[in-house]
Formats: structure tokens, sequence, C-alpha cells
């Protein structure tokens, strides 16, 4: 009988947007000391979630561990090709797109395009494979605004910000036709523990 089960996510976004410190919270680390990340670096943690703690004695689920493979990525534009090379490595089975904002849109907009096209080279170098492979592919995009604290934890502005990202995650949808979309707004520094929790929760919920 198999309890475990794997959730191998690629953290991608911007340089700064908060994707090690995601990864350390998700650890149980503090967050609020992180270095530059310069090479792609995995890391595992065993967690049983919270969803599952309340399950029934009867039900399985409730003894089930996920390991989520997080595979922390430098967001500097030198080394996104990098990028490329740990999805295919590590078989994502989703991106973590972490956004943030009290940076500026349009870089960021440039990392979610280039996330999207590293994403089907992973897949395929040859365009029209990949594009192919895409279509079938069943996988999950997770759209993370994150340091909710620098925008008084407003919902609404966080909402307008990321309609500036509509026509690429409208470009994502039209070429991932099976993929599931996802959003959250949290801030890795003050959230509590439930909430950064959540998102692993709804990420085994759209993967199994
Ligand atoms: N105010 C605030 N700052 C944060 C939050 N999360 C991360 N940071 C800060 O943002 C900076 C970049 O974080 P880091 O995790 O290294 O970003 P990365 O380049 O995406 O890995 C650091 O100074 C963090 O302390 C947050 O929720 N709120
Ligand atoms: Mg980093």
């Amino acid at each position: 009988m198999v309890l475990d089960r794997d959730i191998r996510l690629t953290i991608l976004g911007n340089t700064g947007v908060g994707k090690t410190s995601l990864i350390k919270r998700l650890k149980g680390e503090d967050p609020t000391m992180t270095e530059k990340t310069m090479d792609i670096i995995v890391e595992k943690k065993k967690i049983t979630l919270l969803s599952s703690s309340r399950q029934s004695k009867l039900s399985l689920e409730r003894y089930r561990k996920y390991n989520v493979i997080a595979v922390d990525n430098p967001g500097d534009f030198k080394l996104r090709r990098k990028w490329r090379d740990a999805m295919r490595k590590y078989k994502t089975d989703g991106i973590l797109f972490m956004l943030d904002p009290s940076q500026g849109i349009e870089s960021q907009r440039v990392a979610m395009e280039d996330s999207f096209n590293y994403f089907l080279d992973s897949l395929s170098l040859d365009p029209d494979k990949a594009d192919k492979k895409a279509k079938k592919k069943k996988t999950l995009f997770f759209f993370v605004v994150n340091k909710m604290d620098t925008i008084d934890n407003d919902e609404e502005k966080a909402k307008i910000f990321l309609e500036n990202f509509d026509t690429v995650i409208e470009d994502y949808k039209m070429t991932f036709l099976f993929a599931k979309f996802a959003q959250a707004f949290i801030s890795v520094h003050k959230s509590p523990y439930e909430e950064i929790d959540s998102i692993f929760e709804k990420c085994k919920q759209a993967l199994y």
C-alpha cells in the first residue's frame, strides 16, 4: 500500500518576489533571511496536509503523507535558461509562479512569458512537438501573489494587480488545454501557517 505521494513543484518568478522565502516557510525555517539564488535548488519536505488530519480515522487520506519537492530557481533574467533544465530534470507536476505587487509589472510579465516558453522547451525543443504535448498535458499553473502585507492585505488591490497579467495567462490557457489554474494571495512573512499550507492543499487537489 503506497501512502506517500509526490507533489513536484517548480517555483518561478522574477528575482526578489519571495520564491526562496516561500520554500523556507514550507520547511518551517525563518523566512526573513534569504540569499540570492544563483542555481537550481531542490528542497524536499514530507508534510501531512491539514485536510488529511481532518479526515475520518477510517479514511486512508488521514495517513497519507505528501512529499513536496519544491524546485527553487534563480529569478535573474540571465539565469532563467536554467528553468528549462529544472522542469525537465525534475518532471514538474506544476508551476508555482510568484508575483510581487511592490515590484514593477513589466519585468514580471516578461518573467511570466519566459516561464511559458521554458516550460514548452522543457517538453520538447521542437516548437511544434512542444505545442502538441502541451495541449494534452495535465499540469497546474498556480499564480501566487506574495507580499500582501505591502498592500495592506487588500485583496481587491491584488486582483487589480493580477489583471495586468490576464493576457499572458490567457495564452497559457489556450496552449495548455488540460491544465488547471489557481491563484492565491499571501504574505510569506506574515501569513499564518494554514494559509501557506493551503497552497499545497490546492496543489494536491489539482493534481490528485
Ligand atoms: N514585506 C515582505 N517581504 C517579503 C515577503 N516575502 C519575501 N520578502 C522579502 O523579499 C526579498 C526577496 O525574497 P527571496 O525569497 O530571496 O526572493 P526570490 O529572489 O524570489 O527567491 C527578501 O528581502 C524577503 O525578505 C513578504 O511576504 N513580505
Ligand atoms: Mg531565491
